[in-house]
């Protein structure tokens, strides 16, 4: 996979990219970013990329021109996804995660200032997308967010150690908790269950830990989830 990130900040994703399981994905190239810095497609001199919005209003607006040529430098004549980072977008999860990794290559738009020119979001992105429901100061971070959980992924980027399997909303719940060693600490003890080794009861717990937690903390998770008969009567009882 191959992701185009368009920015005024790249040095923002140098810490993120060079860290961890996502340095990993890139250094094996499961993965390959590509950073693009808008300023170099800026007018003029001074490389300008924003100017102040017709009708008047504060902030500045990001210009169509050097958003085009940088996205049209970078695509030439192939049709590849380009997603604008933006408060305004869909809002992104898991299963918005899922659906992009299934793509060879992404461009992704960094938003900035005020926003960006309407005619780059009707005639050059094809997909605008929010990280929630709060303002950043630009799209690098969600663009961050957005590519890590996307990245982890692909196919070999997690180890087995890793696999996400059982993760918070893979399943369409959250995750049941987890303990490691040691087994007692400050006298707070680990479920027996865990220490067992009888694996179907270890299973059982996890399943109804996990509905139980959704159902304390993210009801509405819960009501989508993918629940047996006899799971769905445990949370009918439990929530009355
Ligand atoms: Cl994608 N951009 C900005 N600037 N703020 C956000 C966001 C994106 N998602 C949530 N808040």
């Amino acid at each position: 996979m191959r992701i185009d990130i368009v920015t005024l900040f790249p040095n923002m994703f140098s810490s993120p990219f060079d860290e961890s399981i996502i340095k990993r994905a890139i250094d094996s190239r499961l993965v390959e970013i590509v950073l693009h810095n808008l300023r170099d497609y800026g007018l003029g001199k001074h490389r300008v990329v924003a100017d102040y919005p017709h009708g008047g209003g504060a902030g500045m607006v990001l210009m169509p021109e050097p958003l085009f040529a940088a996205v049209e430098a970078i695509k030439g004549k192939s049709e590849i996804p380009v997603i604008l980072l933006t408060p305004q977008g869909r809002l992104f999860n898991q299963k918005v995660a899922e659906e992009l990794v299934t793509y060879s290559q992404l461009i992704l738009v960094c938003g900035h200032y005020e926003g960006v020119d309407e005619r780059v979001r009707e005639h050059l992105v094809t997909d605008e997308i929010s990280i929630g429901d709060y303002v950043l100061t630009g799209g690098e971070l969600a663009a961050m967010v957005v590519i890590d959980a996307v990245v982890r992924q692909l196919p070999g980027v997690l180890g087995s150690e890793e696999s996400a399997r059982d993760d918070s909303h893979s399943t369409g719940l959250l995750e049941y908790p987890q303990y490691t060693r040691p087994q007692t600490y400050r006298g707070w003890e680990v479920p027996p269950v865990l220490l067992s080794g009888n694996h179907a009861e270890i299973a059982k717990w996890r399943r109804e830990q996990a509905i139980l937690r959704t159902l304390a903390r993210r009801t509405d998770l819960l009501e989508k989830a993918d629940l047996l008969e006899e799971e769905r009567k445990m949370v009918e009882k439990k929530s009355n």
